[in-house]
């Protein structure tokens, strides 16, 4: 089948096609290639759309921590198990900004902001927009993370100036009821939709290391590529260990080389989108990451904490970049 050139793609951009019409077989062939061919592909493509030596830098911080009614099973902030986190009300705006002046400072350009809810009640949504504003009032890229949204609630959220909205698919359509199933994955591409309706930008991604196989990570891949359209930012999650949650009894730390195989994969069927390398950070060699970057993830958070789990410090990843060449805004 031709490929569907989509509107990603700008008159005249002579590289790769943005596809969404990708195939089980065809992505798992890539996915198996040779290391050696799969990282030459992968890299050509990454230099082709992005500055192979810039690495973007996110901040995170939960806004609304704990007591979520959903059942995500490798999820510290359910509900339902017990996770040993005290849950804690919304934060106060003021709070908010003056946490992302410091991750400015520290060398984020974008701040996302996250709540453990099933979607946002009005009134919060008040205060979140609230807090949109007053972070890009300070020159970041905003992002906010909330659960389910109606089509009202995104074009609010847009109204109040937000560039980004961070919504996973987790894993494949087929492993993706063994690990939630108080929300379905088509509740999600729901969501996904209005957001995209609403002009908002998607960042939408997974988690791989919850005992799925790599044809459920593959599937993840497709999943997102065959979207309506690609989301502009891809978070790639390894699980990061909490106690108390179902996932704990299938987890297993993916190979190294595996985890590389799937950013190049990423980056060969979403070649102009940015590919974070999300949580379990923490467990990655520097070589594990360079190799990654090379694969062409191009985003991390940054701090010594996601929202409830650890991150590496961001001294050791301002050393690693330095070290590399890559340009950020951490050195
Ligand atoms: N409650 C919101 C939601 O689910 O849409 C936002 C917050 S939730 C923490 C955002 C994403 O973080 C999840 O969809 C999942 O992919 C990832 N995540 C959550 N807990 C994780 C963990 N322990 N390890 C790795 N990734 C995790
Ligand atoms: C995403 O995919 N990863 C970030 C962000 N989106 C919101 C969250 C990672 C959370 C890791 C588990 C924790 O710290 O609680
Ligand atoms: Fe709630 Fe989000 Fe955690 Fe799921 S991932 S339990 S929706 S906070």
């Amino acid at each position: 089948m031709v490929a569907a050139v989509r509107h990603q793609q700008k008159a005249g951009d002579r590289s790769a096609p943005v596809r969404s019409d990708w195939g089980r077989a065809e992505a798992e062939a890539l996915y198996g290639l040779s290391f050696s061919d799969l990282m030459h592909q992968a890299q050509s493509i990454h230099r082709e759309n992005f500055d192979p030596n810039h690495v973007e830098a996110a901040s995170l911080l939960s806004i609304k921590t704990g007591g979520c009614p959903e059942d995500c099973g490798y999820c510290s902030q359910s509900a339902h198990y017990d996770t040993g986190l005290k849950a804690t009300r919304l934060i106060q705006a003021d709070a908010v900004v003056a946490t992302a002046r410091r991750a400015k400072d520290a060398g984020a350009t974008r701040f996302c902001m996250a709540a453990a809810w099933r979607s946002p009640k009005d009134r919060d949504l008040d205060q979140v927009c609230e807090m949109v504003s007053a972070v890009k009032g300070l020159g970041m890229e905003t992002c906010v993370t909330l659960g389910m949204l109606t089509p009202t609630q995104a074009a609010r959220l847009a109204g109040a100036g937000l560039d980004f909205y961070n919504h996973n698919v987790d894993t494949s359509p087929e492993f993706y009821s063994k690990i939630v199933t108080t929300r379905t994955l088509q509740d999600r591409i729901d969501t996904l939709a209005h957001v995209r309706e609403a002009g908002i930008k998607v960042c939408c991604g997974g988690i791989i290391g919850m005992g799925e196989r790599a044809e459920d990570r593959v599937g993840m891949l497709v999943l997102l590529a065959n979207l309506p359209s690609h989301p502009e930012s891809v978070p790639i999650n390894l699980w990061n260990e909490v106690s108390g949650v179902p996932v704990n009894d299938t987890a297993e730390r993916p190979d190294p080389i595996a985890l590389v195989r799937l950013v190049a994969t990423a980056r060969i069927m979403m070649p102009k989108s940015v590919i974070r390398l999300s949580a379990g950070r923490q467990y990655m060699t520097d070589e594990l990451h360079a190799l990654c970057f090379l694969a062409g993830a191009n985003s991390i958070f940054i701090g010594d904490v996601l929202l409830t789990t650890k991150n590496p410090q961001r001294d050791r990843d301002a050393n690693l970049l330095l070290r590399l060449g890559v340009k950020s805004n951490l050195a």
